[in-house]
């Protein structure tokens, strides 16, 4: 693939948008190999992914703008669909996806984010739906995804005004989980680089993840995802459900077991889990 890498650390996965000169925009390709990339992840083995665009700058400064500008209205809604059925997969992937948000996250970039179950960022990233001010409306669920993770006020006054926020604005509303600084020394000289210190920190969140028991964490994803587009009478009956698939896992069991022996070593050697 020329625009996106994928590697693989301890159990989980990193797939990295590597389009840099062009600040990570989403163009056609990239959405295909983006595609492709979830595709090929091993849902045996990788228990979390890390979403994440290459170099200091821009996570993913929006849909390609030049590619975009002269599409018809078919190739605009083509593009619309390749891009929302991507991000639908992302979003009931059945893995948690982690966004690490390492500069800008404009309207599409912003879009992809929020299609990913945790959002942690740099002190340097920017948020925004900058997409009236080109004469559209956010196109990759921004309108639907924002309104649902901050509140419906919030999201109107940044889409309607397309104000970019900084990274302090996004988490204080509810945007991102975490913002990670970079690393400075006593001198004032910076010791790990704000995107290194993101990634550990996405890393630590990710192997925390994937440490804990596969089924059991997917489960609550779906669970989680599922009951948010219904009330609360059936959400609960889905929780039932997912809840009464964890037993009689290996999980289930020697998790329980090893409390129940009250031994704290064995506690901690659950991991690896094992599937059914
Ligand atoms: N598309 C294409 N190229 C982009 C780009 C983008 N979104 N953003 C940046 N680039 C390119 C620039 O053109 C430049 O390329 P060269 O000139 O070097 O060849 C290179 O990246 C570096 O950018 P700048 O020179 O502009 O860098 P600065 O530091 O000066 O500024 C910036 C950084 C992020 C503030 C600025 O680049 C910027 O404002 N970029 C555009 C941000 C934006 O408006 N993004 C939202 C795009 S709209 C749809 C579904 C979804 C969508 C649309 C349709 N359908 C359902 C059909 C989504 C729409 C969007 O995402």
């Amino acid at each position: 693939m020329e625009f996106v890498t994928y590697e693989v650390q301890d159990r989980v996965g990193i797939i990295t948008i590597n389009r840099e000169k062009a600040l990570n925009a989403l163009n056609s390709q990239v959405l295909d190999e983006l595609n492709e990339a979830f595709d090929g992840v091993d849902q045996g083995e990788i228990r979390c992914l890390i979403l994440t665009g290459a170099g200091e700058k821009s996570f993913v400064a929006g849909a390609d703008i030049g590619e975009m500008s002269n599409l018809t209205k078919a190739e605009g809604e083509a593009f619309g669909k390749k891009g929302n059925d991507l991000f639908r997969k992302i979003e009931t992937f059945p893995i948690p996806v982690i966004a690490a948000v390492n500069g800008f996250a404009l309207g599409g970039g912003c879009e992809i984010s929020m299609s990913c179950d945790i959002r942690i960022c740099s002190e340097t990233a920017v948020f925004g739906q900058p997409e009236v001010g080109l004469g559209i409306t956010p196109g990759f669920g921004g309108t639907q995804r924002l309104a649902r993770l901050v509140s419906p006020g919030m999201a109107k006054q940044l889409i309607y005004t397309a104000r970019n926020i900084k990274a302090d604005e996004a988490y204080r509303i509810g945007l991102v989980n975490q913002v990670v600084k970079a690393e400075v020394n006593e001198a004032g000289e910076v010791t790990v680089s704000a995107k290194d210190a993101l990634m550990a920190a996405a890393l630590k969140m990710a192997k925390g993840i994937a440490a804990n028991a596969p089924i059991a964490v997917r489960n609550c994803k779906k669970a989680i995802n599922d009951g948010l587009q219904t009330d609360m009478d059936k959400a609960i009956v889905i929780e039932e459900k997912l809840f009464g698939d964890c037993f009689e896992t290996e999980d289930q069991k020697a998790g329980m077991a090893n409390f129940l022996e009250k031994d704290k070593e064995k506690k901690l050697k659950v991991v690896p889990f094992k599937n059914k």
